[in-house]
């Protein structure tokens, strides 16, 4: 008799459960500032070019906000648009924070990569889509963790 054998499924394909999870931050968010998926976030109004705010980040142990997946995307958005404001969110060609860029919410044609545009820095709409822009235009930005240059219209 010839033993029976039952071909094995295919392999599942990889699945988001596989991707690393953020660092998860041990202590709780300092006031004014809002807690989501461990991170604190404020929306930062001053302007400042991309660079700047990146930098005002990192000075603050952060970087600019990264969007990992929808549920980052609709909670940045929805600060967005109370606080009345284009902002920075942390794409440039990467996430300045590391993540892999796997989600992405562009608006219809973006992201144009006009020359004029410069660097191509990634600007989130009020309307929550983004847009490329030139590095040296001066937003608003979306934060976890920075404290100081803050208005009331905060996340
Ligand atoms: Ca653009």
């Amino acid at each position: 008799m010839l033993p029976q054998t039952s071909p094995n499924p295919p392999p599942c394909p990889p699945t988001d459960s596989q991707l690393p999870a953020p660092p998860a931050t041990s202590s709780p968010c300092p006031s004014n500032y809002v807690t989501w998926y461990k991170n604190c976030y404020r929306l930062v109004s001053e302007p400042k070019t991309w660079e700047e705010a990146e930098a005002a980040c990192v000075k603050e142990g952060g970087h600019l906000a990264s969007v990992d997946m929808s549920y980052d995307q609709a909670f940045i958005s929805g600060a967005i648009q109370q606080g009345n404001t284009d902002a920075w969110i942390g794409l440039r060609r990467k996430w300045s924070d590391g993540w892999p860029v796997f989600y992405t919410h562009w608006g219809p044609g973006e992201p144009t990569n006009h020359k004029g545009e410069g660097c191509n820095c990634v600007e989130m709409y009020e309307d929550g889509t983004w847009n490329d822009n030139n590095c040296f235009q001066k937003r608003g930005f979306a934060s976890p963790g920075l404290v100081s240059d803050l208005r009331s219209d905060t996340l």
